[in-house]
C-alpha cells in the first residue's frame, strides 16, 4: 500500500487497479458486497438444485460404473454448494439466511436446472453442454476479484472438468452404439443446446449487472462474449461425437473468427427466470421437502457442537 492510499475506499480501488485480491476484512462498498453476495449465493443455489436432475438417474444408471461415477459428480455439485456458501458468509450473510431465500422462492438459481432429464442421454448432455457451459463461465471467476470466490472456484472447475468428460464419453458411447441410441443422444443435445447457452445470461444489452460486475473485475468477460467462446467450443466438438447442434445458423464466419449462431429463445428465458419453465415447481419442491428432512440432522449436529464446544470449555477452564 502506497503512502497516497489513506481510506478505505482508496485502497479498495488500488486492489481492483492492481489486479489483486480484496479480502472479506478489507473495506467494500456496499453495492459490491451485495452483487458479490448475490451472485455467489445463486451460484450456491444452483449447484444444490442442479443435484437434482442428475440424482434423478442414479437409480436407473445402465451399469455399476456408471452409477459410480454418477454419484461422485453428484455428491461433487453438493460440496461445491458447500464452498460456495461459505464464500458468501466470509461475506457477512449467514447461510441459513441464504437458505431461506431459495426455500422462500426469493433467491434465482439457474435457468438450466428448470428442464427434465428424461433419457440416460441426457445426462451425457447435462454433463457435456451443462458442465461445458459452466466451465467456460467459471474459469475466468477463478480470477474473480473477490478472494475467496476466486480460490473456491479453482477447486470447483478442475471438478467440472472431470464432470465434463464423463458427459462427452457417455454422449459417444451412444453417438457410435445402435440407431436408437444415436437418436437418444441426437434428442438430448437437441433439448439441451438452446438452454445450455442460455445459461450465460441475457444478451449483453438486457444484462443489468454485467458493466458494474466487470468494472469491478468479478466478470471478466461479457455474457455474449463467453457465449460465443462456448459456441465456438463446442461444433467441433459435436463433429467429433457425430452429433448435430440443432441451429440452422450456425455458420464459421471467416471475417470475425467465429462461429455466428442462431437468436434463442429470449422469451423462453425470462419465463423459466419468473418460475414458469418446466420443472421449477417441481424442484423447489424437492428441495423444501428435502429441507424439512434434513431438520433431524441439522438438531443433532447442533447439539453435537454444543456438546463438544462445552467440553472443550470446561478442560480449559479444569473443570
Ligand atoms: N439463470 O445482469 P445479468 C452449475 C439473472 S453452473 C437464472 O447478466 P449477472 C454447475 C441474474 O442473476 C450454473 N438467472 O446478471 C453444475 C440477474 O438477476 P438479478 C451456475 C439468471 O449476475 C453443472 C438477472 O438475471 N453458475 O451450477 C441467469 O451479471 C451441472 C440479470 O442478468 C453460476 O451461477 C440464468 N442462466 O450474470 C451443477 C456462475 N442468467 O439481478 C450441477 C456464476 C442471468 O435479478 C450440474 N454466475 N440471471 O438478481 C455468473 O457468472 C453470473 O451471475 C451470470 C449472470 C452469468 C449467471
Amino acid at each position: 500500500m502506497t503512502d497516497q492510499v489513506h481510506s478505505g475506499q482508496e485502497y479498495f480501488e488500488h486492489l481492483i487497479d492492481q489486479d489483486s485480491r480484496v479480502e472479506p476484512r478489507d473495506w467494500m462498498p456496499d453495492a459490491y458486497r451485495k452483487t458479490l453476495v448475490r451472485q455467489v449465493s445463486q451460484h450456491a443455489h444452483s449447484e444444490i438444485i442442479g443435484m437434482q436432475p442428475e440424482a434423478n438417474w442414479i437409480s436407473r444408471a445402465p451399469s455399476l460404473k456408471r452409477k459410480a461415477i454418477l454419484m461422485a459428480k453428484v455428491q461433487d455439485e453438493a460440496g461445491h454448494g458447500l464452498y460456495l456458501y461459505s464464500a458468501a458468509e466470509t461475506l457477512g450473510t449467514p447461510r441459513d439466511e441464504l437458505n431461506q431465500q431459495l426455500l422462500d422462492g426469493r433467491a434465482k438459481y439457474s435457468s438450466i436446472f428448470n428442464y427434465p432429464a428424461r433419457t440416460w442421454a441426457d445426462i451425457g448432455a447435462i454433463g457435456w453442454l451443462v458442465d461445458g457451459a459452466a466451465i467456460c463461465n467459471q474459469v475466468p471467476l477463478c480470477r474473480a476479484s473477490y478472494g475467496p470466490y476466486g480460490r473456491a472456484m479453482v477447486r470447483i472447475c478442475k471438478e467440472e472438468s472431470f464432470h465434463q468428460r464423463q458427459g462427452w464419453e457417455i454422449l459417444y458411447e451412444l453417438s457410435h452404439g445402435t440407431e436408437a441410441q444415436h437418436q437418444m443422444a441426437q434428442d438430448a443435445v437437441d433439448r439441451f443446446y438452446g438452454p445450455a447457452l442460455q445459461m450465460f445470461g441475457p444478451p449483453d444489452a438486457d444484462s443489468p449487472n454485467s458493466q458494474q460486475s466487470m468494472a469491478w473485475k468479478i466478470k471478466r468477460f461479457s455474457n455474449d462474449d463467453l457465449r460465443q467462446r462456448f459456441v465456438d467450443m463446442i461444433v467441433p466438438q459435436a463433429e467429433a461425437l457425430g452429433l448435430t447442434l440443432p441451429d440452422p445458423d450456425l455458420a464459421w464466419n471467416e471475417e470475425r473468427g467465429h462461429y455466428d449462431y442462431g437468436e434463442l429463445d429470449w422469451d423462453e428465458f425470462f419465463a423459466v427466470l419468473k418460475g414458469q419453465g418446466p420443472c421449477n415447481k417441481q424442484r423447489m419442491q424437492r428441495r423444501r421437502e428435502a429441507h424439512r428432512e434434513g431438520q433431524w440432522v441439522r438438531e443433532a449436529a447442533a447439539a453435537y457442537a454444543a456438546k463438544t464446544s462445552r467440553t472443550a470449555t470446561s478442560a480449559l477452564i479444569g473443570a
